[in-house]
């Protein structure tokens, strides 16, 4: 592609896209193909497709192993893990979580009519704010579900410490957490369960995956018998339970992620460098940083818009980036409160919620992983740059026709 150096370039003012074929955010991690393509003709020839079969064994003990937790129950995908360990751990009437985040942190609750209470988040690491939490607990309250969004810790510290003055549990939802720390120990050890997502998207996949880690022997003893309908041994069901087994297949795409996690952490540390590089100068232009001290997964690249210097609005950006074939992401916008069916049941929630408003109208995801290289990011960044430093002209001639000022008949 040659570069754009001129507003006329770009796509959505009918140059042609910087890119032929679309760039997407989430493309998976693929591990080494061979060794994947062994372990399914082993699956295949064992005939041990799912109900914990070795594979799955063998993931679960080296999840363990990183984490250097005790437990790791795997399971087909990170929302129903989420279910499960808010079932085993007890929650009930209202449990308090941010509302910038997933939909399935809060369909996880509310699907067993537990009530999500939206919480504001920090705007500097976009995690729950404790000092909002506290001011949300009610006689209802049975717990708190903090969420590690982007793999950025939360304040794990002061909400144990609230969660502890209450009397209420304590689970984190790091979905996109796997493979990073707080203060020097892995997430995955912290509050009374964490469950981690191994969708396609994330840094590890198992095509769809997840897992509950804990510390607690009673209460993983307890989520593995209602991954598998209750059952404790055969013809013997204990709990009510349902089916949240991870199968074979998914488990070989998993451990075979995980022998190429250090690649897959420094290729997604190059770009963040290289979009850090490269953006670091764009007026308006904020990138997340992670903190230095504890291990990340770099797995999103996540910029914040700040309209009232770049004088072009997040979501315009977006459809100039998609028309370049960059399919920038804003999530997690609008938030799960203005999602149904909180929407409808918390009408008012916006106004306990300003900094996840605000977020939400400033996040832009940027494509990384190992399918992207530093020359395409340097596109990227480029048309960023273009458009920012002209954002003016390219307003204006991207304003509809019938909203140009009215000319004198
Ligand atoms: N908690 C949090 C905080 C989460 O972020 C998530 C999931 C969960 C809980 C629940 O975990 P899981 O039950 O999913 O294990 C995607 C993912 O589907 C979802 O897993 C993820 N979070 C969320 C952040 O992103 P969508 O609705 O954005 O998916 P979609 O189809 O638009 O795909 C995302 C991007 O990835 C697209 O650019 C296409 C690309 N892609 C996707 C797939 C599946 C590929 O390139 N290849 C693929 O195979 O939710």
């Amino acid at each position: 592609m040659a570069s754009k150096n001129r507003v006329e370039d770009l796509a959505i003012l009918g140059g042609s896209p910087a890119f032929s074929e679309k760039l997407h955010v989430g493309r998976p991690n693929i591990g080494d193909r061979d060794r994947l393509l062994e372990r399914i003709n082993d699956l295949l020839d064992r005939r041990w497709l799912s109900n914990n079969g070795p594979y799955v064994q063998e993931f679960e003990k080296r999840i363990a192993d990183i984490v250097g937790v005790k437990h790791c129950i795997a399971m087909c995908n990170g929302t129903v893990a989420l279910e499960i360990a808010i079932r085993a751990v007890g929650l009930t009437g209202e449990v308090i979580v941010p509302s910038f985040t997933f939909i399935a942190t809060a369909h996880a609750l509310q699907w067993q009519e537990i009530t999500p209470v939206f919480c504001d988040v920090d705007p500097r690491t976009h995690t729950i704010n404790p000092w909002r939490v506290e001011t949300m607990i009610t006689p209802r309250t049975t717990g708190i579900i903090g969420v590690h969004v982007w793999g950025q810790p939360c304040n794990v510290e002061a909400l144990t410490e609230i969660a502890n003055k209450h009397n209420l549990k304590l689970m984190f939802d790091a979905a996109h957490a796997f493979g990073c720390s707080y203060k020097g120990r892995m997430i995955g050890n912290f509050g009374n369960a964490e469950v981690f997502s191994f969708h396609a998207t994330k840094f590890l996949n198992a095509f769809e995956g997840g897992a509950v880690v804990t510390n607690d022997d009673e209460l993983a003893s307890k989520i593995r018998l209602m991954t598998n309908f209750g059952f404790a041994g055969y013809d013997n069901v204990n709990y009510i339970g349902t089916n949240g087994k991870m199968t074979e297949v998914s488990a070989a795409m998993g451990l075979t992620g995980l022998e190429s996690l250090d690649e897959f952490v420094a290729i997604n540390y190059r770009n963040y460098k290289q979009y850090q590089r490269e953006l670091e100068n764009i007026p308006g232009i904020k990138i997340l940083t992670y903190n230095k001290t504890d291990k990340c997964n770099y797995q999103y690249i996540v910029l914040e818009i700040d309209e009232a210097i770049t004088q072009i609005n997040r979501d315009k950006l977006v459809e100039i980036l998609w028309a370049e074939n960059i399919l920038a992401r804003r999530y997690f916008y609008p938030g799960c409160h203005r999602m149904e069916p909180y929407r409808s049941y918390f009408p008012h929630a916006g106004l306990l919620l300003p900094e996840t408003e605000n977020l939400g109208k400033r996040i832009l995801i940027l494509p990384t992983g190992s399918a992207v290289g530093l020359e395409e990011i340097n596109k990227i960044c480029q048309i960023i740059w273009l458009v920012v430093q002209h954002s003016y002209e390219v307003k204006e001639r991207l304003l509809p026709k019938d909203s140009e000022p009215l000319k004198a008949q």
